[in-house]
């Protein structure tokens, strides 16, 4: 049950976040919580301080990054101090915004079935976790809570939103996923791929929204396990996967997964911190 919170009303839960709107339904609130989730399961354990990690590194991007966003605020209410940010309300855009600087996960597997992803053409011989000659734009339709998003045409984004602002979340999808992976890869970390969310302003503007470049909405890889062909462990959640699948776990892969042990919770955890200190240069202090 979220957490009540006064001069906010609850209007949305994700699989690891909860959204607020203010009581003039100018602002919302977007609470990231310690839950994490994996196999499409969301865990029963969570992982202490992970929401917070994970906002102040979205907090961090958007100060990085030189495009117009929707946060106005990381002054929030004490009883999601630090896991919070208030932000403009905007008219969303339907569409995932993915970028994909290698290839891994739906992408791939849509280039093993046809050669292409979301109608692009790529290059023969490429293989799990192949860098792609150059990043490519590979936008998704939103799905239902569970489900996962369907990868969509170039052209199917235009008949949903028109031609310019197609073409605008292309543009600033592109600049920004290039901009943060060179950021991210002087810091060791290969940003395979990332999800971006635009809304509309009142006078029509893009402006980027939800969550950024955290490893909720990225995959990031250590880039001294990258090896072309072989699956690369996630940063964050690869000691969760790998206990999820020993045979200590007792997991049957088709039930909701067992409690963790707190070892793994604590060195996962230990892995947010050390992607938010490793990306931003600053001491994570809970
Ligand atoms: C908006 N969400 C995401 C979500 C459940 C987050 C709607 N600035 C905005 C935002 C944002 N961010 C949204 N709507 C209007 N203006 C974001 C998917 C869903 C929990 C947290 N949904």
């Amino acid at each position: 049950m979220p957490v009540s919170i006064p001069g906010w009303t609850h209007v949305s839960s994700g699989k690891v976040r909860e959204l607020y709107v203010s009581a003039d339904g100018e602002e919302l609130l977007v609470v990231a919580s310690d839950r994490i989730s994996a196999y499409d399961y969301i865990l029963d354990t969570p992982i202490p301080d992970k929401g917070k990690i994970l906002t102040q590194l979205s907090a961090w991007w958007f100060e990085q990054l030189d495009v117009p966003n929707h946060v106005i605020s990381l002054d929030v209410p004490a009883e999601v101090e630090g896991r919070a940010m208030r932000c403009q309300r905007l008219n969303m855009y339907p569409v995932e915004c993915v970028a994909r600087g290698y290839l891994t996960g739906s992408g791939l597997a849509e280039y093993r079935q046809s050669g292409t992803v979301c109608d692009l053409e790529l290059p023969d011989g490429l293989t799990e976790a192949s860098r792609l000659p150059e990043p490519i734009f590979t936008p998704a339709a939103k799905a239902e809570l569970g489900e996962h998003d369907e990868n969509v045409s170039f052209e199917r984004v235009v008949d949903m939103v028109g031609e310019e602002v197609a073409d605008n979340l292309r543009t600033t999808t592109l600049e920004v996923y290039s901009r943060a992976a060179q950021i991210a890869r002087e810091r060791g970390i290969i940003l395979a791929d990332t999800k971006f969310e635009f809304g509309a302003d009142r006078e029509g503007n893009l402006v980027l929204a939800d969550e950024v470049l955290t490893p909720d909405s990225s995959r990031f890889w250590p880039a001294d396990q990258w090896v072309e062909g072989q699956v690369t462990p996630s940063f964050d959640k690869q000691y969760v996967r790998d206990w999820l699948t020993s045979a200590e776990s007792g997991w049957d892969r088709a039930s909701t997964p067992p409690a963790l042990p707190a070892e793994v919770v604590e060195r996962t955890r230990q892995r947010y911190v050390e992607a938010f200190e490793r990306l931003t240069g600053v001491t994570f202090t809970a």
